[in-house]
């Protein structure tokens, strides 16, 4: 693979990635529309760069013209909710797209099996294929999915080891541990109120019924 020819590379990747970012925000833009809630709060996505796919590459030990089959995160979106409930409502619709406009490869659950770092996300590795004026060409693509607080941490520490490179303190990792958990709790928290806002609804509408019906 010569340098000359990343951009045609990249290109069906650039493609993928706004495919993708359009379909999942059109289910936010839909559902919003309808006034109904979103699982899905915003959508981000990115290609790798190239420095990025290299470096990748080198640590993995592929071969450059292994990169397309081997490096999975070439095209990446960022799917962030609300609550750790919306997760799982975005994983589901995520399956429920497998065999139609997309193909499900692997599923990785960081969230059930938290990363030492501390790092929460559930990643869905899937190949999509992306129509080019070539014809199809099946591409890697994944999908991450977080809730707000987990991307709030994930954002700040991925920035935090980057200044680092491979040498981050160990002082320095055990905070950021601790803050991973600090979020997680967070998210606990912000589950049992939303509960508790959910069911104090309810009662209000059941008392309301009532009282219409007197
Ligand atoms: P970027 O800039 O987001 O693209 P690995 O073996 O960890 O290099 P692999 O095998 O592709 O990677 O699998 P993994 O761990 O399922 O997914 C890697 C991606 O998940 C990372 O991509 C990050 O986006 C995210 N991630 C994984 N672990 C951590 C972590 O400890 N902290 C943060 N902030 N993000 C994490 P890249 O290529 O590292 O970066």
């Amino acid at each position: 693979m010569e340098t000359k020819n990343w951009k045609e590379i990249l290109l069906p990747y650039i493609q993928a990635v706004e495919e993708l970012k359009v379909k999942f925000k059109s289910i936010r833009t839909g559902l919003i529309s309808m006034d109904e809630y979103s699982p899905i709060e915003f959508v981000t996505g990115r290609v790798k760069k190239i420095s990025s796919i290299l470096e990748k590459a080198k640590k993995k030990n592929i071969a450059l013209e292994d990169i397309e089959e081997k490096i999975e995160d070439i095209a990446g979106i960022r799917i962030m909710c609300q609550f750790v409930e919306d997760i799982y409502k975005v994983i589901d619709f995520v399956r429920g797209r497998d065999g139609k406009d997309l193909y499900i490869v692997e599923e990785r659950d960081y969230i059930t099996n938290t990363k030492s770092s501390g790092y929460r996300s559930y990643h869905i590795i899937i190949k999509y294929p992306v129509q080019t004026g070539h014809g199809e060409k099946m591409i890697f693509a994944e999908i991450q999915i977080r809730t707000l607080a987990m991307n709030f941490w994930a954002t700040i520490e991925h920035s935090l080891r980057y200044k680092y490179k491979q040498n981050m303190p160990a002082h320095i990792q055990a905070r950021l541990t601790k803050a991973a958990e600090a979020a997680y709790k967070l998210d606990e928290e912000m589950a049992e109120i939303r509960e508790e806002v959910l069911k104090c609804q309810e009662s209000f509408q059941q008392e309301s019924h009532v009282v219409a019906d007197i």
